[in-house]
C-alpha cells in the first residue's frame, strides 16, 4: 500500500469511529444568535452582571448516559457566577444568572398533557405540543426549588423533574436527569421546548415564578424590560422555533411564536420541536 492510500483510510476509520460514539437516542437542537429578546422587544436589566449574550440560547443537546440523560445547554456568553452561588443560604451550582425550563411532550398525542407553562412564565402550549414533564435547570439547590414548587405549583409536582447534578463550564450548563424520572422515554421521540429565563434569588413578588425573574414594561437594575407589567407577556428571553436548526429564519419564527396581546390577556402559544 502506498502512503497516499494510507491517509484516506486512516481518516475514514477515524470518521466512522466518531460517528459510532453517539448513542442511538441522542438529539441536538440549534438556535440562532441574537434573538435573546423574547418576542423581539425585550431588553436586559441594566446591571453589568447581565452580560450581552448570557440569555441567548445557541444549542441544546440531550445524550443518553447509561440510566441518565445528560442535557447540555449552550448560550452566547461565558457562564459566570457574579452572585457567588457557593455562599447562598443553600449553596448553588456555580453560576448565578440563568435558569432554564425544558418542557417535554412525552406521549406525542394531540390534546394530551398540560397546556400552561409553570406559574410565572406566562405561556400556553399548542394542542399538539402539550407537555407531560418539565425539567428545571437552575443555579439554585433542589431544596430551594422544591420549597417554591410546594408554594406555587404543588398540583404539578409529579410532572416537574429536578436534575441530580447541574454544573457550568465555559458557555455551557450541563444537567444530569434520571431517565426513569422521564418515564424512560427515548429522546428521539420527545417533543422538546426550552425557555431561557433568569434566576431570581429573592422571589419577592407574588407574580414571580419558581425562582424566575419577570419581564416588565421598563428595564431596571435587575428587571428585564420591553414587555408588559401584567401577566400576558412571556417571562423568558429565548426559545427554540421553526426547525430548531439555528437558521436566521428562526428569529422571525420566534417573534411570531411569542406574540401576545396584553389587552386581550392572550399569551404566546408555544410549539414543541423534534430531534432527528
Ligand atoms: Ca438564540
Ligand atoms: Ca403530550
Ligand atoms: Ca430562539
Amino acid at each position: 500500500m502506498t502512503p497516499t492510500r494510507v491517509v484516506p483510510l486512516l481518516f475514514l476509520t477515524l470518521a466512522l469511529g466518531l460517528a459510532g460514539s453517539a448513542a442511538a437516542g441522542d438529539v441536538a437542537f440549534k438556535d440562532p444568535k441574537g434573538d435573546d429578546f423574547g418576542p423581539g422587544t425585550y431588553k436586559y436589566p441594566t446591571k453589568v452582571d447581565y452580560k450581552k449574550g448570557s440569555f441567548d440560547l445557541t444549542d441544546l443537546e440531550i445524550k443518553e448516559k447509561g440510566s441518565d440523560l445528560e442535557i447540555t445547554i449552550g448560550v452566547n456568553a461565558a457562564i459566570e457566577d457574579p452572585w457567588d452561588s457557593a455562599k447562598w443560604p443553600t449553596p448553588g451550582n456555580g453560576f448565578s444568572l440563568q435558569m432554564f425550563q425544558i418542557y417535554l411532550d412525552v406521549d406525542g398525542k394531540p390534546g394530551s398533557g398540560e397546556t400552561s407553562s409553570l406559574p410565572g412564565m406566562n405561556a400556553t402550549f399548542a394542542d399538539d405540543s402539550r407537555w407531560e414533564k418539565v425539567i428545571i435547570v437552575s443555579p439554585q439547590a433542589n431544596k430551594e426549588i422544591v420549597s417554591r414548587i410546594d408554594q406555587k405549583a404543588k398540583a404539578l409536582k409529579e410532572k416537574i423533574v429536578l436534575p441530580t447534578k447541574v454544573s457550568a463550564k465555559g458557555k455551557k450548563v450541563t444537567a444530569l436527569v434520571r431517565k426513569a424520572d422521564l418515564g424512560g422515554a427515548d429522546p428521539k421521540k420527545l417533543g422538546v421546548q426550552i425557555l431561557v429565563s433568569s434566576n431570581e434569588g429573592f422571589d419577592s413578588q407574588p407574580q414571580n415564578g419558581i425562582l424566575a425573574r419577570t419581564v416588565n414594561e421598563f428595564e431596571g437594575e435587575h428587571r428585564f424590560g420591553g414587555g408588559d407589567d401584567g401577566d400576558s407577556d412571556p417571562h423568558f428571553l429565548d426559545v427554540l422555533a421553526g426547525q430548531a436548526k439555528g437558521g436566521d429564519d428562526e428569529i422571525a419564527a420566534q417573534k411570531e411564536q411569542l406574540k401576545y396581546d396584553a389587552t386581550k390577556k392572550q399569551r404566546a402559544v408555544l410549539k414543541m420541536v423534534h430531534g432527528s
